[in-house]
């Protein structure tokens, strides 16, 4: 058997692995910094909250990310086999401390530094006069159901769901509060104005994605969530279930249109008369 003290590493396999991850090092901050996979920009001021701590997230832990890599890089280089006896170590307890508090110090301040913008919408009510609308969803599609002219949504009877005859989500037309509920496949809200979103599932767990109003939550069945928000800039976005859902998954998207006060009563008078 060959005596391996005293023999030596390869040299060119050590440089060229601290090269390989510089470079992969080098690429990921590009991607990051042309923002080629950034999300469009947001249309709520929730969103610029969301965004504002997702950008602090990633400065800190990009940071964290290329130092510790490039240190890996050098200590790959620096420590090759040159044939020296390898040496036990039982590594340095105050070093250990040092970057696991500053990790739990790091961790909780970001997390306090978010709790405003993730709690906006999750624990602070919509006001009483933000806009209802009921989100149905099931596979794979999205209902929305606006309460009508009399501002009451209708009773629903689960054993008179039938898409097949016009009433995906059983709405009992015998309660005289469901006879002016309008029932569409696409959101339309007016902008600057609170919407508040009862979100319900019939089969299985979907999900509400919007990008712009950076707003994302489960439906779940047996459940009513209410989210909310608040949509500032005139446009066209697109809804999508983030949650892998069954085989039609892929395809279940609608549309938000986000419309002037005027183009919102429009389309309300356009829908009240044509249900
Ligand atoms: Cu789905």
């Amino acid at each position: 058997m060959q005596n391996r003290v005293g023999s030596k590493g390869s040299t060119a396999t050590a440089a060229l692995l601290s090269l390989l991850i510089v470079i992969m090092v080098g690429l990921t901050v590009y991607f990051f910094t042309v923002k080629q996979f950034f999300a469009p920009p947001p249309i709520t001021a929730n969103g610029e909250l969301i965004d504002r701590q997702y950008n602090l997230t990633l400065y800190m832990t990009g940071i964290v990310f290329i130092l510790s890599q490039i240190g890996l890089a050098y200590a790959i280089f620096r420590f090759r086999d040159k044939g020296q006896r390898a040496q036990f170590t039982r590594g340095n307890n105050t070093l250990e401390m040092l970057w696991t508090s500053a990790t739990i110090v790091v961790f909780l301040g970001v997390g306090i530094l978010g709790r405003k913008a993730w709690a906006e919408t999750r624990f602070t009510p919509a006001s009483a006069d933000a806009i209802k609308v009921e989100v149905t969803e099931n596979q794979f599609v999205f209902n929305f159901r606006y309460p009508g002219p009399d501002g009451k949504f209708g009773r629903l009877d689960p054993k008179l769901v039938s898409a097949s005859s016009g009433n995906p989500i059983g709405l009992d037309l015998n309660d005289p509060a469901a006879k002016d509920d309008i029932i569409v496949p696409t959101l339309t809200v007016p902008v600057n104005h609170q919407v508040e979103l009862e979100l319900r599932s019939q089969d299985v767990i979907h999900n509400f994605y919007v990008r712009e109003l950076r707003l994302q939550q489960d439906a779940v069945p047996g459940i009513e969530i209410p989210i909310h928000f608040t949509a500032t800039k005139i446009g066209q976005y697109e809804i999508v279930c983030t949650q892998l859902c069954g085989l039609g998954h892929y395809k279940m998207r609608s549309v938000l249109n986000v419309v002037s006060d005027s183009d919102y009563q429009d389309f309300l008078k356009q829908q009240a008369a044509a249900q």
